[in-house]
């Protein structure tokens, strides 16, 4: 099913190629001088090309930013660690893998666990001397961090689903072929971190999908059963939206193409943009759709401005007609006309569950998807005697939580005795603000963060939470996203309420996404800072209670009360990129 990569037909032709273009093609299929920057004592960092190069075996170079300043000064190296991210299709793993990961926290990293907004775990904190061991361990216990960053297909996302356990077994199957589909084939990664050895005089490396330069870009994929958009299908590369038939059988999916939410402060020319509807596929066509989509991108995709290399500008630049058209050329047949379908909501539903084979499901809110051991709350060790106790699996959310799924009839009594000894069966008694909160990692092991995030929500969460309560919502379902720069991480444009890291202490808030994730939000006030938020956001909240239609969202509200008003679209870029070439041509 795989095609040869054409040579790259960028819309920018003539521009020179980005750097990391050349990168990759000389880096021997992801080698590079890894090995070489490994083996060097003399720092507790690697190269700048090799960590472009390690972010493809889902490693990311990162120092400790708390500390920068203090070692500059004292003439010191920075303080070096490495990011390690898992690729976990669809967020499924076992409570052995849970519990192999949990002890490498502690041995190997800074003693938590990150459960990201893509469904998979992070490490922060792994010194240079234990990146090899930790890798190899996350590989003994049969997970790997292939293609979890770089500029490949990312993990994929599935809807978790537990409560339709047949319809879950059938998306979840599709994201996993995927998934396996566009990994990239060079044993460099097996080579480099489980031990193989290239044997000498074998097969030369191929990639048959991505050629030796990859895509131009990240590229990524969500798989959404409605009526949950829990995925914020809508954000993703690619997107499938399941179908199902009258029997309640996957009959198919609706295709998305082109979302993507990271964007630059003050550059017209990046925007998030909101997915297209593309056509739709059967069950049988959803690998070989994805992987010509990917090579449309391959082979069309920026690779001149990474800036600009996303399959969200390709699509921008060129139409949906147009990209619609290459992939059924690829594919051979056109695609379906979209069925109808509707969402409700983008984030998750918490607590018990039960499917109709009698099994139960419990969906634990965890802040910002940090586990780890606080003096008063000890959720590392009580999901640890839950992973020792419990027979089912473990499934990660794409708003950062956790699902203890398939819990048996009878071991439930034991679970919820856990959660009890825990205090994580309170966790979810939370305000409707807080339960649909999120943010990014940032400070201090982000490198691009302005501001922070994830050491700020529950500051914001417990500063807004009061002006709800006070209005009489406490228990109303409003989604809060905060990051800590604009990249979108958190996914802080899909929020009806969105905080978005300026500088230090100051955010752009952006107000009136859609409750479903089906609407981008919209600048309402730059540059905040945080000692003006509750001014800022306190009369809206209030004026929300006492105004709102029956039913209506606090992000439909701000938009038909006039806070807000939809005024950008990447339509006004091409129409302000028009008028003015020159301004809107740069970076
Ligand atoms: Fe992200 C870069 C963390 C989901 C858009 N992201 C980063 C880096 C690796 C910073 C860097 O490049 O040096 C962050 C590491 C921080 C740290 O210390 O851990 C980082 N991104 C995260 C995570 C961990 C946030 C979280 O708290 O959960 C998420 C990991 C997901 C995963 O498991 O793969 C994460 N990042 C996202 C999402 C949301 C999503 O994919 O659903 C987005 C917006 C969607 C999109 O891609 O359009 C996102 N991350 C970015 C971008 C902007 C990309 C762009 O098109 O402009 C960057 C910066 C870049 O790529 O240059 C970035
Ligand atoms: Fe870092 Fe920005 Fe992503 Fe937050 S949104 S993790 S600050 S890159």
């Amino acid at each position: 099913m795989s095609s040869t990569p054409a040579p790259t037909a960028s819309p920018a032709a003539g521009k020179p190629l980005h750097k990391n273009e050349l990168l990759k093609s000389e880096s021997n299929f992801l080698r590079g001088n890894i090995l070489r920057d490994l083996a060097d004592q003399s720092t507790g960092g690697i190269t700048e090309d090799s960590s472009q190069l390690t972010k493809f075996h889902g490693i990311y170079a990162q120092d400790d930013r708390d500390l920068r300043n203090q070692l500059r000064k004292e003439g010191k190296e920075k303080a070096f660690s490495f990011m390690a991210r898992l690729r976990l299709p669809g967020g499924v793993c076992t409570t052995a893998q849970w519990l192999a990961l949990d002890r490498l926290a502690d041995e190997n990293a800074n003693g938590t666990l990150k459960l990201t907004t893509r469904q998979t775990f992070q490490y922060h904190g792994v010194l240079k001397g234990n990146l090899w061991a930790t890798i190899n361990r996350i590989n003994q216990a049969l997970l790997d961090t292939i293609a979890a960053c770089g500029d490949v297909n990312r993990n994929v996302m599935c809807n978790p689903n537990p409560e339709q356990s047949e319809l879950h077994a059938a998306v979840y199957q599709v994201a996993r072929d995927i998934s396996a589909h566009l990994l990239p084939r060079s044993s460099a990664y097996h080579e480099l971190w489980v031990g193989d050895h290239l044997v000498g005089g074998g097969e030369p490396e191929v990639e048959p999908i991505y050629g030796k330069t990859y895509l131009p870009r990240k590229f990524k994929i969500g798989v959404a059963v409605p009526p949950s958009n829990d995925v914020d299908v809508y954000s993703q590369d690619l997107g499938y939206i399941a179908v199902v038939d009258a029997s309640g059988k996957l009959a198919g999916f609706n295709v998305t193409v082109g979302g993507g939410l990271g964007m630059s402060h003050n550059q017209i020319e990046t925007f998030p943009r909101i997915a297209d509807v593309m056509g739709f596929c059967t069950v049988e066509q959803a690998v070989a759709v994805a992987e010509k989509v990917l090579v449309v991108q391959r082979d069309y995709g920026d690779r001149t401005d990474r800036k600009h290399a996303r399959l969200k500008y390709t699509i921008e630049d060129r139409g949906l007609a147009w990209f619609r058209s290459e992939v059924e050329a690829r594919l051979g047949y056109r695609l379906g006309a979209p069925r109808a379908f509707a969402f409700t909501h983008n984030g998750d539903r918490y607590g018990w569950v039960r499917s109709h084979d009698g099994r139960s499901h419990f969906t634990l809110f965890i802040m910002s998807g940090r586990v780890r051991d606080d003096a008063d709350y000890k959720l590392k060790t009580a999901l640890r005697e839950i992973a020792l106790a419990h027979k089912g699996d473990f499934r990660l959310t794409a708003n950062q939580n956790l699902i203890i799924a398939n819990v048996a009839p009878e071991d439930r009594p034991q679970i919820e005795a856990l959660l009890k000894k825990y205090r994580l069966d309170t966790a979810n008694d939370a305000s409707g603000l807080k339960l649909n909160a999120m943010s990014c990692v940032a400070l201090p092991t982000c490198g691009l963060a302005l501001a922070e995030s994830e050491r700020y929500l529950p500051e914001l969460v417990q500063l807004l939470e009061a002006e709800f309560e006070a209005a009489g919502l406490r228990h109303d379902d409003v989604t809060l996203r905060i990051t800590g720069c604009p990249n979108g991480c958190g996914r802080p444009y899909l929020a009806e309420i969105g905080f978005v890291g300026k500088s230090p202490g100051k955010y752009n808030v952006y107000l009136g996404a859609a409750f479903n994730g089906s609407r981008l939000n919209i600048l309402y006030k730059a540059n905040l800072p945080e000692t003006e938020i509750v001014a800022t956001l306190g009369p809206i909240i209030r004026r929300y209670a006492v105004e709102r239609l029956a039913g209506e969202r606090f992000g439909d509200f701000v938009i038909r009360t006039g806070y807000v008003t939809p005024t950008f679209t990447p339509q006004d870029f091409h129409e302000a990129k028009a008028a003015k070439p020159a301004a809107a041509a740069g970076s």
